[in-house]
């Protein structure tokens, strides 16, 4: 698509100050492609000391999480109004193992991500089925329901990613092969063509997560509606993950 190549960074509930201090360096030495546009979203604590070191010509930050509205009596959560405070701007939202642990539906997703889009922030809206799904044949069924949940809410899709992430592929060291994610990802953007406009879909990033490496990324970047990547386990190595940013040429 016509589109700037995206990398995102999902450090997950990984990491110490030690370790954390260590990939910072590691990515500030590595050298970008000037054509990707990378973010790194670290666990919540250690944000604030990721924004003081990590080099922000390079990389942007991102939040793994955030609550589904605005400030309140809402113990434990923060809000996209706090984290646009606190000058990051992007948020994902509907990550699989939070849709899977914490028993997130497709309208709160939806909801969580109209609201951080309405607070000013992109978000990184994430998808997928998983292998019962897959196996069974409702693959488009259940994008579908996903997706239009999130049409049924956003707005502005210019603050979006929509990051495709098959549940068997995640963590699991299964990656989708190229024509597998290919085939999902060109579907997605018929998907927004039909529900969206032709400007929109033809500019709106449509990522790959799952299992995604250094050795992996080459391949799956070439394919034609592969916008990029979320990157969960090879994002917490600097030098993997700078291979995979600047894999879109
Ligand atoms: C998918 C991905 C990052 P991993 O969750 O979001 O993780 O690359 O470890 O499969």
């Amino acid at each position: 698509s016509n589109a700037k190549f995206f990398v995102g960074g999902n450090w997950k509930c990984n990491g110490s100050v030690a370790s954390v201090r260590t990939l910072v360096d590691e990515l500030n030495s590595g050298v970008l492609n000037s054509g990707v546009e990378a973010v790194c979203a670290p666990p919540f604590i250690y944000i604030d000391y990721v924004m003081q070191h990590l080099d922000s010509k390079k990389f942007a930050l991102a939040a793994q999480n955030c609550w589904i509205g605005g400030n309140g009596a809402f113990t434990g959560e923060i809000s996209a109004e706090q984290l646009i405070d606190f000058g990051v701007p992007w948020v994902l939202a509907g990550h699989s193992e939070r849709r899977a642990l914490n028993g997130e539906s497709n309208e709160f997703v939806a909801k969580k991500a109209a609201h951080a889009v309405s607070s000013g922030m992109s978000v990184i809206a994430c998808i997928g089925e998983t292998l019962d799904q897959r196996n069974s044949g409702s693959v488009f069924k259940v994008l579908d329901a996903q997706m239009q949940a999130l049409v049924d809410e956003i707005t502005d899709w210019s603050k979006v990613v929509i990051a495709y992430e098959p549940v068997w592929a995640i963590g699991t060291g299964v990656v989708a092969s190229p024509a597998q994610a290919q085939e999902v990802h060109a579907y997605l953007r018929k998907f927004c063509q039909a529900k969206l406009g032709l400007s929109v879909a033809d500019t709106l990033r449509i990522i790959y997560g799952g299992s995604v490496n250094d050795a992996n990324c080459k391949e799956l970047a070439h394919m034609e509606d592969i916008d990029g990547f979320l990157v969960g386990g090879a994002s917490l190595k600097g030098c993997s993950f700078v291979t995979i940013c600047n894999a879109g040429g």
